[in-house]
């Protein structure tokens, strides 16, 4: 019989190929050695740091899946590895990688005119442009249907006005993919350049999750975006979701990534504390804890890793994106807060990082669709009956 390997349970390594482990492998060296020291720092002052998008950008890691235009065009799975390694380290940061390349250059390249992916795709793969995604309104989230934002055709394009809330990165942007409604109330999307008049970035500020992501607001005011700068491919819903499937692909994967430092710092940290004369780790009830972590990751991985196989042979449906997306971010959040409690008080202290993690997975678990409205597109399948709206 093979030895039982706690950090593998079910060997996800050899289930790779030789180039998804190189890039997961150099993704972890790259994360733990540059990501990882500047984080506490970042989330104790609320403070992104620009060059980490350059970073990101010399590893090939943005728009990574993409084909041309200086992109790698790895594998969904190496996409999701990526995911899991930043992630590993702090969901903020993977939420700057996810947006730039799932939520950004995804829809410029699926959507967009060969002079727009000229224009846009070769800076954004470098770092040298930041772009922002925005679906989100203040009275639109869960259902973003019901947006407010408005195109009005005009000589030569578009004058749009509205705002969009809760959108990361928008502080720093250069770019924003906005969408909106045209005169006749179809969606369009939009490729918005900071400096265009009436457009604005407000940052949110208090936030108790996410602290080392910036988000913010994108307030637009009768800006003027020309026709050629309409993705003249997109005319529906299917437009923006199309990017979200690909970003809820990736966080599936990134949240086990939190919640297997939280399991690792549990593990280890019950090894090493003794009460009643004995390490925690020898008592039945933190063993208990610890297999279920181990066994909620590791099934939680194995899901993942299928749905990435069937992204990369064309064969995912957005219902098996939803499944994995809700499962893996719920029982992060429940691993996470499990791990910070086994901590004792030494668990609410950021040097301990694991109290960031259970601050951040309620972010995780709320955004690309919640918890809760990710059950409710799952049921849809299940029954063929919508329980959205009326
Ligand atoms: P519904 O009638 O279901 O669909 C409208 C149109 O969209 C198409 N569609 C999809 N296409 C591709 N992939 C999917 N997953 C799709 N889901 C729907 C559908 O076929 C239809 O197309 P067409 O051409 O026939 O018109 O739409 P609905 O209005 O009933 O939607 C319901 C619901 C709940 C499923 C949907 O609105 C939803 O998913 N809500 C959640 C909102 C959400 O996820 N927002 C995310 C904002 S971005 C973000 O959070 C970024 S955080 C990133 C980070 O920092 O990491
Ligand atoms: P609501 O839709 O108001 O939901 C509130 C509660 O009601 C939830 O529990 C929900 O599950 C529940 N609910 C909603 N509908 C139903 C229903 N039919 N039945 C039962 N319960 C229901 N958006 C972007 O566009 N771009 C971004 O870059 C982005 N980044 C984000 C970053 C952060 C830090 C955060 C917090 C959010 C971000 N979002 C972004 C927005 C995010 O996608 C929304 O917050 C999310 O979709 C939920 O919308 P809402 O906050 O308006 O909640």
């Amino acid at each position: 019989m093979a030895t039982f390997k706690w950090e593998d349970a079910l060997l996800l390594d050899d289930q790779l190929t030789e180039d998804e482990r190189m890039i997961r492998e150099a993704a972890h060296d790259f994360c733990q050695e540059k990501l990882l020291p500047r984080v506490l720092m970042a989330n104790r002052h609320e403070k992104f740091d620009r060059e980490i998008m350059n970073e990101f950008g010399e590893m090939g890691f943005l728009g990574a899946t993409l084909e041309g235009y200086g992109c790698a065009g790895v594998s969904y799975v190496a996409y999701g590895l990526m995911a899991r390694e930043v992630e590993r380290v702090d969901s903020g940061y993977r939420s700057a990688f996810s947006v730039q390349s799932s939520l950004v250059m995804f829809p410029i390249h699926a959507f967009g005119s060969e002079a727009q992916k000229e224009k846009y795709l070769p800076k954004l793969r470098t770092g040298e442009w930041v772009g922002c995604f925005g679906l989100t309104e203040p009275d639109a989230g869960s259902d973003p249907s019901s947006m407010r934002t408005r195109a009005k055709k005009v000589d030569g394009g578009y004058l749009v006005s509205g705002s969009k809330t809760w959108i990361t990165n928008a502080p720093i942007a250069d770019v924003a993919v906005v969408w909106a409604k045209d005169d006749e109330g179809i969606l369009r999307g939009f490729i918005l350049d900071r400096g265009m008049k009436g457009l604005t970035f407000p940052k949110i500020e208090g936030k108790f999750s996410l602290r080392a992501s910036t988000t913010g607001m994108i307030m637009m005011d009768e800006v003027f975006v020309p026709e050629e700068n309409r993705l003249p491919l997109v005319k529906s819903l299917n437009g923006p979701f199309s990017c979200l499937n690909r970003a809820r692909y990736g966080i599936a994967w990134g949240s086990l990534g939190a919640a297997e430092f939280c399991f690792h710092a549990a593990r280890e940290y019950t090894m090493n504390r003794k009460m009643f004369g004995r390490p925690l780790a020898q008592t039945q009830l933190i063993q208990k804890k610890l297999a279920d972590m181990e066994t909620e990751i590791t099934l939680g991985l194995q899901a993942v890793l299928r749905v990435g196989r069937l992204f990369d042979e064309g064969k995912v449906a957005p219902e098996m994106i939803s499944l994995v997306k809700r499962n893996n971010c719920g029982k992060s959040l429940d691993i996470a807060r499990m791990s910070r409690d086994m901590h004792g008080g030494n668990g609410i202290v950021d040097e301990y990082h694991v109290i960031r993690h259970v601050m951040n997975l309620e972010t995780v678990n709320t955004y690309e669709g919640t918890h809760d409205v990710h059950a409710l597109i799952i049921g849809r399948a299940i029954t063929g009956l919508n329980a959205f709206g009326g």
